[in-house]
């Protein structure tokens, strides 16, 4: 058992309620498999798999050696004009687990890089094309392209945008989002009603003229805004749109990619290619950060051109590419090659669906919503205390039940291990009832 941290001040958390949380702090400080240890002596089920992070649990074995044998052997090298041989191993891998087409990837350190990184990539592929006109970005109400200036300005989370909204990117359009209890609530999968939704799209192509606009950006399955798979129709809608007027469709991977959705990008188990894929979390596990933006080949080959000693795009990280990171990639690329993980993933969908649907029918619960490992069942709010609830289950699963849930406001959400032992999820999910049914 490992103390308390004696002072808990000092840092300022993030996605916190600071206050509330150093009131009863629930630390972490170990983890092993698919169990956080605690501070205080709690084993803990991680039903969230880190934050969508850790497919393969926590401290796998082949990854801890591969990052300690990278750190002892390269721990750093600039990575511009020079670099490292892991971050060419690691591009390698991961474009040829992607769609066809995709031969070429730009790395980052997070989600919300990979975001601002397409965005950029999108601006400057048009006006090495000679469209500089191309500026404008479309994104989605309820998106959640982390928390930069451009992944803010095309995301559609309102807390998250409210205190800065005179400083968003200026020329940002939104499409609604698809969320529709009338008509979606307690949808298994992906909802029949909604595909209407994409024409969205070519209402602001109609009124900007198409020809302005740059790109769009989406969350295949909406993950942050509590999983909203998309309707039937619709991802092949957009894709249309897209190529009637030119406009570039990026993908925001970074739940989605690496099993998630029971294949190495949603892009592939929806088949719809987009031009551009933004990625990170299960890239590296979750071990080391690490992002990375995925371009296709008419992308990339817009920027080789002109003269071969200048720089063609100038944008890129002073650890973009980082060998240990990259190490990390690689081994993590190696073990859900061995384990066969994104069909573990795959199995386990019905089983998760099953249980998140046991909850259809709670007098506390008005939806349930799921795509492959991605999971939420949606609380009735407490009246004049929004989130309240939410927060609740979150405290009593980590006290009562030594289980980490995550919820956001009222929304709980599941991202189960992706070679989650069933027993151990049904468990979970038993845990979950018995704290709904307990609270107010
Ligand atoms: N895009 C998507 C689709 C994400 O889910 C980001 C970008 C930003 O990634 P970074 O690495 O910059 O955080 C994310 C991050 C939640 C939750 O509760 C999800 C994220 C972040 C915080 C909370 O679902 N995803």
């Amino acid at each position: 058992m490992t103390a308390q941290p004696a002072a808990i001040d000092a840092y300022w958390m993030p996605f916190t309620a600071n206050r509330d949380f150093k009131k009863r702090p629930r630390i972490i400080s170990g983890a092993e498999g698919h169990y956080y240890h605690s501070a205080d002596g709690l084993r803990l089920y991680d039903s969230f798999s880190g934050l969508w992070t850790s497919g393969l649990g926590h401290c796998h074995p082949k990854v801890v050696a591969a990052v300690q044998k990278q750190i002892a052997t390269l721990d750093y090298c600039m990575g511009f004009q020079v670099s490292n041989d892991k971050a060419f191993a690691l591009a390698e891998r991961v474009t040829a687990m992607a769609p066809d087409g995709f031969s070429n990837c730009f790395f980052t350190n997070s989600g919300s890089e990979s975001v601002d990184t397409a965005l950029k990539i999108a601006l400057a592929y048009h006006r090495a094309r000679g469209e500089g006109n191309r500026t404008r970005l479309i994104g989605r109400e309820k998106g959640y392209h982390g928390v930069n200036f451009g992944g803010m300005s095309v995301g559609g989370m309102v807390p998250n945008r409210k205190v800065f909204s005179a400083c968003l990117l200026p020329g940002v359009d939104h499409m609604r989002h698809t969320m529709n209890l009338e008509h979606t609530a307690f949808s298994r999968g992906q909802p029949d009603w909604g595909a209407h939704l994409a024409d969205d799209l070519e209402r602001l192509a109609q009124l900007h003229d198409g020809s302005n606009i740059a790109a769009v950006i989406v969350e295949p399955v909406a993950g942050s805004a509590g999983v909203i798979p998309p309707p039937v129709g619709y991802l092949e809608r957009l894709r249309e749109i897209c190529d009637r007027h030119g406009i570039l469709l990026i993908f925001d991977e970074v739940i989605t990619a690496f099993g998630r959705v029971g294949e190495a990008f949603a892009a592939k188990r929806f088949n719809v290619k987009p031009d551009l894929i933004t990625m990170a979390k299960g890239l590296t596990n979750g071990v080391i950060p690490m992002g990375g933006v995925l371009v296709q080949d008419h992308v990339y080959d817009a920027f080789m051109q002109g003269p071969a000693h200048v720089v063609e795009l100038f944008h890129g990280y002073t650890y973009s590419g980082h060998p240990v990171a990259a190490a990390a990639g690689l081994a993590v690329m190696d073990v859900y090659n061995e384990e066969g993980t994104f069909e573990q993933s795959r199995n386990l969908e019905q089983l998760f669906e099953d249980l998140l649907h046991s909850f259809a029918g709670h007098d506390k619960v008005i939806d349930v919503r799921n795509f492959g490992l991605m999971g939420a069942i949606e609380l009735a709010p407490r009246d004049g205390a929004p989130g309240a609830r939410g927060l609740e289950v979150h405290k009593h699963c980590f006290w009562d039940e030594q289980l980490v849930v995550r919820n956001g406001m009222d929304v709980l959400q599941f991202s189960p291990f992706l070679n989650s032992k069933p027993d151990e999820m049904e468990q979970s999910f038993e845990a979950v009832r018995r704290v709904i049914d307990a609270i107010e």
